[in-house]
């Protein structure tokens, strides 16, 4: 196995051994297959909207949750890739045969190849990253290819909403098929990364018009952090609908419903609050899920990563959805725009002690676009008057590297007029903290999941307009961002594809990006790592 792509890789270069996440090598060159056969079925769908023929939604779907299913953390079930693969090429062959053989001879290998099961382990030690000797090119198909698994986790969210975008869609099958185009030049590849960016914006747009159009929009909202005394199920990752589905079906049983992790911002939706057993939040970010899942006493819902391997105690316990998977926990499923039916779990909860306290208290959120934009008089006032001097985007992933400890240090050590503006579970790190409020303003404003990063950049061209600067880089606002898995890299392509310079990105910088790739990122756009607390909020806040 070769994997480099999330923040944890192994000494900063590449997991070969297993992953440092828990993935196994078998499950990780299954992946690199997936990827395979996925973008191969990608060529084949690209040259079908060439040939000015339409590509439904079900393959859309089925190549973002392919894509979503290789994100780190969220499937390390070797059959249930083995699954999708099989499912991809039978897919591929019907759609060839809508082909002439004169396309069919321009294809790329990866749209031609087909294999049965036992090919496939075989197959897969051929296809991985390694596979591409140049590493700049590697590089750049990398960074191309993990910022489209972002992308098709958004829109796989999206679809969930029943949102499809076409344009999106067709942009994210090109663009995998072109990181198997030999003949597309370092140049090429650096400006389909930045092409990847405004896809990005699309994809979050897309799914943030999914979430407020079914939800309403995020309001500010306190949510409790400690447990009551019914069964709870606690649910966890991404997914909005698979949270109302089982807040419908456990209404009235008595089992209570917490989120965890990243289902934190759906306490800031308008249309969860009407749910009486929507309890509170459990516990912090990902990392920390195996004493806190232990703890819960009752199941657990996973419904997009982060999974850690979980322990004996509670591995009976934690059911999977979506795209993620576990070996040994139980999957739930449904067709798109289909009840899935969690009665199991709801009634494993039935017989399960409350959840074990762990904290007390409340935390706040809901500080997506319109809200912030509600404030808005309130924010430019402190602005003008200096009560605010600057903003400081914080937003990203959380992980569990003692070196993430400099994210509540520097948090802690920022000077009292900044605000932080932040989302994902990045802010796991410093929403506990006591930082105060500058004039009724928090000091923390959470947006959301990380998705909603894109209500950050929304509030970043809202002052400008206000301001009326002309570059979104005069504003008082820095960015200071923690990454961890391939979200983040789509996150960080729009956010590059908005214009926004000098971004600093942590802990440590992507193993993917080869010294070159890394340089064109400094070049261009003041890309730069991190270093001391004390050193950064000199160079950052001055
Ligand atoms: Fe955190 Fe894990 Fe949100 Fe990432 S829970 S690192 O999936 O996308 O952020
Ligand atoms: Fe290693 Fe990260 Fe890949 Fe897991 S996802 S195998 S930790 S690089």
């Amino acid at each position: 196995m070769f994997c480099y792509q999330c923040q944890e890789t192994a000494g900063c270069s590449g997991c070969t051994m297993s992953g440092v996440c828990g993935k196994k090598p078998e499950v990780a060159n299954l992946q690199d297959l997936l990827v395979y056969v996925t973008k191969g079925l990608s060529a084949v769908t690209t040259a079908l909207r060439n040939d000015g023929k339409e590509v439904s939604e079900n393959i859309n779907h089925l190549v973002s949750v392919n894509l979503f299913t290789t994100i780190t953390n969220a499937n390390f079930d070797y059959y249930a890739i083995s699954e999708k693969i099989r499912e991809t090429i039978f897919v591929k062959e019907q759609l060839l045969g809508e082909l002439s053989e004169d396309v069919k001879a321009n294809l790329p290998e990866a749209a031609l190849w087909t294999g049965t099961e036992d090919e496939f382990d075989a197959k897969a030690k051929t296809v991985g990253i390694l596979s591409t000797e140049n590493e700049d090119i590697r590089s750049l198909r990398e960074l191309i290819t993990y910022g489209l698994k972002g992308l098709a986790a958004y829109s796989k969210h999206a679809n969930a909403l029943i949102r499809d975008n076409e344009e999106v869609d067709a942009f994210l099958q090109k663009a995998l098929a072109d990181t198997l185009d030999d003949s597309l030049s370092v140049d090429d590849l650096v400006a389909l990364t930045l092409e990847a960016g405004k896809y990005g914006v699309a994809g979050m747009a897309l799914l943030d018009e999914a979430n407020t159009a079914a939800y309403g929009n995020p309001e500010i909202t306190q949510v409790n952090i400690g447990v009551r005394n019914n069964p709870g199920i606690l649910i966890s990752g991404h997914d909005l609908k698979d949270l109302e589905m089982l807040l419908e079906q456990t209404k009235g049983t008595g089992v209570d419903v917490y989120t965890h992790s990243e289902m934190l911002p759906a306490h800031y939706y308008p249309f969860f609050k009407k749910y009486d057993n929507f309890a509170g939040n459990y516990g912090n970010a990902w990392w920390k899920q195996k004493e806190e899942f232990a703890s819960f006493n009752g199941p657990i819902l996973m419904t997009t990563n982060c999974i850690v391997p979980p322990a004996d105690s509670y591995k009976d316990r934690m059911f999977t959805t979506g795209a993620c998977g576990y070996p040994g926990c139980k999957h739930i499923d449904s067709e798109y725009g289909q009840t899935k039916d969690f009665s199991e779990i709801i009634e494993m909860a039935k017989k399960c002690d409350a959840p074990t306290e762990i904290e007390t208290g409340t935390i706040t959120g809901g500080f997506a676009h319109e809200q912030v934009f509600a404030l808005a008089d309130t924010v430019v006032d402190a602005v003008k008057s200096g009560a605010i001097k600057k903003f400081v985007v914080m937003a990203g992933c959380d992980g569990r590297s003692k070196s993430r400890s400099y994210y509540s240090e520097f948090a802690q050590a920022l000077p009292k007029d900044t605000v932080i503006l932040t989302a994902g579970c990045a802010k796991y790190k410093y929403n506990k903290l006591d930082l105060g409020d500058i004039g009724g303003i928090p000091r923390v404003l959470d947006a959301g999941q990380c998705n909603d990063s894109y209500s950050l950049a929304l509030i970043a061209l809202k002052l400008k307009e206000v301001f009326e600067l002309d570059d979104v880089n005069d504003l008082p606002i820095v960015y200071n961002i923690s990454w961890y898995e391939q979200k983040a890299v789509i996150v960080l392509l729009a956010l590059l594809y908005l214009g926004v310079k000098n971004i600093h990105l942590g802990p440590t910088l992507p193993a993917f990006l080869s010294p070159n790739v890394a340089n064109v990122l400094v070049e261009n756009f003041g890309i730069a790592g991190i270093t001391t607390v004390e050193d950064d909020i000199k160079t950052l806040i001055g």
